[in-house]
C-alpha cells in the first residue's frame, strides 16, 4: 500500500498571485548567460542549498537520477579545462557544420574557455540511467527530463541568490567521467560554471520571443 501524507498548498489571494507571478518573471528574466567570471568565491554553504533546490525538482517514478558533482579545486578546474578545450577546438574548427557556425556568431563563443578555470565553482551534473543493487539492475525513469528540470531549479536558485551561470556543453563530455572518476552508469549531463560575473561584464544582445510566438490558446 502507498503511504500518503496530507499537503497544505501555500495559498494566497489573487492580487498576491498576480503580483507574486509578475515579481518571479521579472527576476528572472534578468538571468542571462554569463561567460566572463570573476574570482570572487563562493561559499560551499550557499552551493548546498542551491543543490538542494536542484534536488527538489520532480523526476521520473521518483528516482532522483542526478548527481551534481561539485569542483573548486584549482588543479581539477585546470584538467577540466585543458580537456574541454581540446574537445571543443576539435569542434570548432573540424565538427560543427558552418550553419552551426553562424547561429554562434551572435553569441560570440569559440573554443577557448578560461571559465573553467576562472569561475570559483563548477557543477558537474551526471545523469543516472540506472542502478546497481548489488546483483539487480534498477533502471531509471525519463532521465533527461528529470534531470533537466532539476537544472532548471538549479538556474534559477543560482540567479535567485545574485550568483551567475552558464550551460557548458563540451561534446563529447566522456573526459568529465574520468576526470571526476564516476561510475559507468553515470553519465555527464551539463557542466555550470558558477560564481560572479567579471567587471563590467557584457553579453549578446539578444531579444526573447514574445508570449504570442511561444504560446497557442484555444
Ligand atoms: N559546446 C560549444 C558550442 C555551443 C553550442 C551551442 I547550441 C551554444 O548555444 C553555445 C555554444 C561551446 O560551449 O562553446
Amino acid at each position: 500500500m502507498p503511504r500518503f501524507i496530507p499537503y497544505h498548498a501555500v495559498s494566497f489571494s489573487s492580487e498576491e498571485q498576480i503580483k507574486r507571478a509578475r515579481e518571479f518573471y521579472e527576476l528572472f528574466n534578468r538571468r542571462r548567460t554569463v561567460r566572463d567570471y570573476s574570482s570572487q568565491p563562493v561559499s560551499a554553504e550557499l552551493l548546498k542549498t542551491l543543490i538542494r533546490t536542484a534536488g527538489t525538482a520532480p523526476s521520473g517514478a521518483n528516482k532522483q537520477p542526478w548527481r551534481f558533482v561539485v569542483v573548486t579545486d584549482p588543479a581539477l578546474k585546470h584538467e577540466i579545462r585543458i580537456a574541454a578545450e581540446k574537445e571543443e577546438r576539435e569542434n570548432y574548427e573540424h565538427r560543427m557544420p558552418q550553419e552551426w557556425l553562424d547561429d554562434l556568431a551572435a553569441l560570440g563563443t569559440d573554443w577557448h574557455k578560461e571559465f573553467l578555470e576562472i569561475a570559483p565553482a563548477l557543477i558537474v551534473v551526471f545523469s543516472i540511467d540506472y542502478e546497481k543493487e548489488g546483483e539487480v539492475t534498477r533502471k531509471n525513469y525519463y532521465v533527461k527530463e528529470s534531470v533537466g528540470i532539476a537544472v532548471g531549479f538549479l538556474l534559477l536558485a543560482i540567479h535567485n541568490a545574485g550568483l551567475v551561470s552558464l550551460t557548458h556543453t563540451p561534446s563529447p563530455m566522456g573526459f568529465l567521467q574520468r576526470i571526476l572518476k564516476r561510475p559507468v552508469n553515470e553519465k555527464p549531463y551539463l557542466l555550470i560554471p558558477i560564481g560572479y560575473p567579471a567587471e563590467r561584464v557584457m553579453v549578446p544582445d539578444i531579444q526573447r520571443k514574445p508570449l504570442d510566438q511561444i504560446s497557442i490558446w484555444k
